[in-house]
């Protein structure tokens, strides 16, 4: 009876040691898979680089025929000879906000634009095309398609 008991009695410290063995190595790895993710986590912030790129090629899609500058309170070429079908962009170089308006009709325009800002507009129908800038109507250009 006592060697059973023994054995039973070595079987329960074997079970337990192998348990509280067995727990502790788990629990160490518990504890060290979390730091592993958690360490993975700022990783997805270099995603934030690869989406600059793409900010960054918006203006690269612009593409014109020609190129009128805005400085100093004045479109710059003044006048400006195309062909139907080629494309015409104005940037505004100024800090002041310009806009290009058509004197009759609609076909130009542009919201104000600021430093920096771009209008692109493609001329489809021959014509002369006089505008001017609403807040500063001194401002003034004429496109002639030809
Ligand atoms: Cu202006």
């Amino acid at each position: 009876m006592r060697k059973e008991v023994w054995f039973a009695f070595g079987m329960l410290i074997l079970l337990v040691a192998v348990g509280v063995i067995f727990n502790g190595f788990q629990t160490g790895n518990v504890i060290s898979e979390p730091i592993t993710p958690t360490g993975e986590l700022p990783v997805p912030a270099t995603e934030i680089p690869i989406d600059s790129p793409g900010e960054l090629a918006k203006p690269k899609e612009i593409t014109s025929d020609y190129e009128i500058k805005i400085i100093n309170f004045a479109y710059s070429p003044v006048d400006l000879e195309i062909n139907v079908g080629d494309t015409v962009s104005w940037e505004n170089r100024d800090t002041i906000a310009h806009t290009i308006t058509s004197e009759e009709g609609s076909e130009l325009n542009s919201r104000l634009l600021g430093k920096g800002e771009k209008y692109i507009h493609t001329f489809n129908t021959r014509g002369t095309y006089d505008y001017y800038c609403k807040p500063h109507p001194y401002m003034k250009g004429s496109i002639i398609v030809k």
